[in-house]
Protein backbone atom coordinates (compact mmCIF):
# COMPACT_ATOMS: atom_id res chain seq x y z
CA UNK A 1 0.00 0.00 0.00
CA UNK A 2 1.51 3.05 -1.66
CA UNK A 3 2.41 6.59 1.32
CA UNK A 4 -0.75 8.36 1.52
CA UNK A 5 -1.02 11.58 -0.56
CA UNK A 6 -3.54 12.72 1.92
CA UNK A 7 -3.38 16.10 3.74
CA UNK A 8 -2.19 19.65 3.05
CA UNK A 9 0.86 20.48 1.48
CA UNK A 10 3.38 23.28 1.17
CA UNK A 11 5.36 24.03 -1.90
CA UNK A 12 9.22 24.14 -0.91
CA UNK A 13 10.89 23.63 -4.26
CA UNK A 14 10.45 24.34 -8.21
CA UNK A 15 12.14 23.57 -10.71
CA UNK A 16 11.72 24.23 -14.52
CA UNK A 17 8.06 25.55 -13.76
CA UNK A 18 8.83 28.25 -16.47
CA UNK A 19 9.32 25.78 -18.88
CA UNK A 20 6.22 23.80 -18.58
CA UNK A 21 4.06 27.03 -18.35
CA UNK A 22 5.70 28.51 -21.72
CA UNK A 23 5.08 24.98 -22.83
CA UNK A 24 1.38 25.15 -21.88
CA UNK A 25 1.97 28.62 -23.92
CA UNK A 26 0.80 30.71 -20.24
CA UNK A 27 1.43 34.65 -21.29
CA UNK A 28 4.90 36.22 -19.49
CA UNK A 29 2.20 38.26 -17.70
CA UNK A 30 0.69 35.16 -15.90
CA UNK A 31 4.04 33.04 -15.57
CA UNK A 32 5.40 36.02 -13.67
CA UNK A 33 2.35 36.06 -11.25
CA UNK A 34 2.66 32.30 -11.15
CA UNK A 35 6.20 31.86 -10.23
CA UNK A 36 6.10 33.81 -7.31
CA UNK A 37 3.12 31.93 -5.83
CA UNK A 38 3.10 30.25 -2.77
CA UNK A 39 1.07 26.75 -4.18
CA UNK A 40 -0.54 24.51 -1.34
CA UNK A 41 -1.91 20.94 -2.34
CA UNK A 42 -5.14 19.59 -0.28
CA UNK A 43 -5.59 16.22 -1.14
CA UNK A 44 -8.35 14.43 -0.26
CA UNK A 45 -8.58 9.98 -0.92
CA UNK A 46 -11.91 8.06 -0.17
CA UNK A 47 -10.76 4.67 -2.01
CA UNK A 48 -10.45 4.97 -5.82
CA UNK A 49 -12.02 8.49 -5.56
CA UNK A 50 -9.60 10.94 -5.31
CA UNK A 51 -9.58 15.07 -4.99
CA UNK A 52 -6.90 17.28 -5.84
CA UNK A 53 -7.19 21.04 -5.06
CA UNK A 54 -4.21 23.25 -5.73
CA UNK A 55 -4.52 26.37 -4.12
CA UNK A 56 -2.77 29.87 -4.11
CA UNK A 57 -4.02 33.64 -3.42
CA UNK A 58 -4.17 34.35 -7.08
CA UNK A 59 -6.35 30.82 -8.26
CA UNK A 60 -7.29 27.97 -7.34
CA UNK A 61 -7.80 24.81 -9.45
CA UNK A 62 -9.43 21.56 -8.34
CA UNK A 63 -9.48 18.27 -9.74
CA UNK A 64 -11.63 14.96 -9.37
CA UNK A 65 -11.67 11.95 -10.26
CA UNK A 66 -11.87 8.05 -9.99
CA UNK A 67 -7.79 6.35 -10.55
CA UNK A 68 -8.61 3.85 -13.33
CA UNK A 69 -11.45 5.87 -15.11
CA UNK A 70 -10.82 8.08 -18.13
CA UNK A 71 -12.60 11.56 -17.55
CA UNK A 72 -13.05 14.73 -19.39
CA UNK A 73 -11.00 17.48 -17.50
CA UNK A 74 -10.79 21.53 -18.16
CA UNK A 75 -8.31 22.99 -16.90
CA UNK A 76 -10.08 26.17 -15.82
CA UNK A 77 -7.63 29.12 -14.70
CA UNK A 78 -4.77 27.59 -16.24
CA UNK A 79 -4.11 26.97 -19.61
CA UNK A 80 -8.17 26.48 -20.47
CA UNK A 81 -7.98 23.46 -22.24
CA UNK A 82 -10.47 20.08 -22.51
CA UNK A 83 -7.77 17.27 -22.45
CA UNK A 84 -9.25 13.18 -21.49
CA UNK A 85 -7.11 12.38 -18.27
CA UNK A 86 -6.42 8.84 -17.09
CA UNK A 87 -4.91 8.50 -13.08
CA UNK A 88 -3.31 5.26 -11.99
CA UNK A 89 -1.19 4.06 -9.88
CA UNK A 90 1.65 2.93 -11.28
CA UNK A 91 3.43 1.10 -8.16
CA UNK A 92 3.90 4.09 -5.75
CA UNK A 93 3.34 6.82 -8.19
CA UNK A 94 0.39 8.29 -8.80
CA UNK A 95 0.59 8.92 -12.25
CA UNK A 96 -1.71 10.86 -14.70
CA UNK A 97 -1.69 11.11 -18.74
CA UNK A 98 -3.86 14.18 -19.54
CA UNK A 99 -4.89 13.50 -23.81
CA UNK A 100 -5.33 16.30 -26.03
CA UNK A 101 -3.50 19.54 -28.66
CA UNK A 102 -0.50 19.11 -26.09
CA UNK A 103 1.75 16.06 -26.58
CA UNK A 104 3.43 13.93 -23.41
CA UNK A 105 1.34 15.66 -20.88
CA UNK A 106 0.66 14.47 -17.29
CA UNK A 107 1.63 14.51 -13.98
CA UNK A 108 3.00 12.09 -11.18
CA UNK A 109 2.78 12.40 -7.28
CA UNK A 110 4.46 10.22 -5.18
CA UNK A 111 5.39 10.46 -1.54
CA UNK A 112 9.37 10.28 -0.76
CA UNK A 113 10.86 11.15 2.70
CA UNK A 114 7.56 12.47 4.04
CA UNK A 115 7.09 14.83 1.13
CA UNK A 116 4.90 15.00 -1.70
CA UNK A 117 6.56 15.20 -5.26
CA UNK A 118 5.29 16.20 -7.87
CA UNK A 119 6.19 16.29 -11.26
CA UNK A 120 4.62 18.03 -14.39
CA UNK A 121 5.43 17.21 -17.79
CA UNK A 122 4.00 18.31 -20.90
CA UNK A 123 5.50 18.58 -24.50
CA UNK A 124 9.33 17.32 -23.68
CA UNK A 125 9.48 20.09 -20.31
CA UNK A 126 9.18 18.52 -16.91
CA UNK A 127 8.46 20.76 -14.11
CA UNK A 128 9.47 19.36 -10.64
CA UNK A 129 8.07 20.64 -7.19
CA UNK A 130 8.55 19.13 -3.68
CA UNK A 131 5.93 19.77 -0.85
CA UNK A 132 6.35 19.72 3.05
CA UNK A 133 3.90 18.54 4.96
CA UNK A 134 1.65 21.40 7.02
CA UNK A 135 0.37 19.61 10.19
CA UNK A 136 -1.38 22.53 11.50
CA UNK A 137 -4.07 22.18 8.58
C1 LIG B 1 -1.71 22.85 -11.43
C2 LIG B 1 -0.24 25.77 -13.12
C3 LIG B 1 0.24 27.35 -14.94
C4 LIG B 1 -1.37 29.09 -15.61
C5 LIG B 1 -2.18 30.82 -12.85
C6 LIG B 1 -1.43 30.01 -11.86
C7 LIG B 1 -2.41 29.44 -10.85
C8 LIG B 1 -2.68 27.79 -9.07
O1 LIG B 1 -1.99 19.93 -12.88
C9 LIG B 1 -1.58 20.40 -11.87
O2 LIG B 1 -1.72 19.73 -10.70
C10 LIG B 1 -2.20 18.41 -10.74
C11 LIG B 1 -1.32 17.57 -9.84
O3 LIG B 1 -1.33 18.04 -8.51
C12 LIG B 1 -3.64 18.36 -10.24
O4 LIG B 1 -4.44 19.23 -10.94
C13 LIG B 1 -0.85 21.69 -11.85
C14 LIG B 1 -0.94 24.12 -11.43
C15 LIG B 1 -0.21 24.35 -12.74
C16 LIG B 1 0.13 25.90 -14.59
C17 LIG B 1 -0.96 27.86 -15.66
C18 LIG B 1 -0.78 30.20 -14.83
C19 LIG B 1 -1.87 30.96 -14.13
C20 LIG B 1 -1.83 28.22 -10.22
C21 LIG B 1 -3.94 27.07 -9.42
Amino acid sequence: MPASLCGTWDLISSANFEGYMIALGISPYLRKIALKLKLRKVIEQQGDQLIIKTASPFRNYTVSFRVGQEFGEFTQGLDNRHVKSLVEWEGSKLVCEQTGEKKNRGWAHWIEEDKLHLELYCEGEVCKQVYKKNVNE
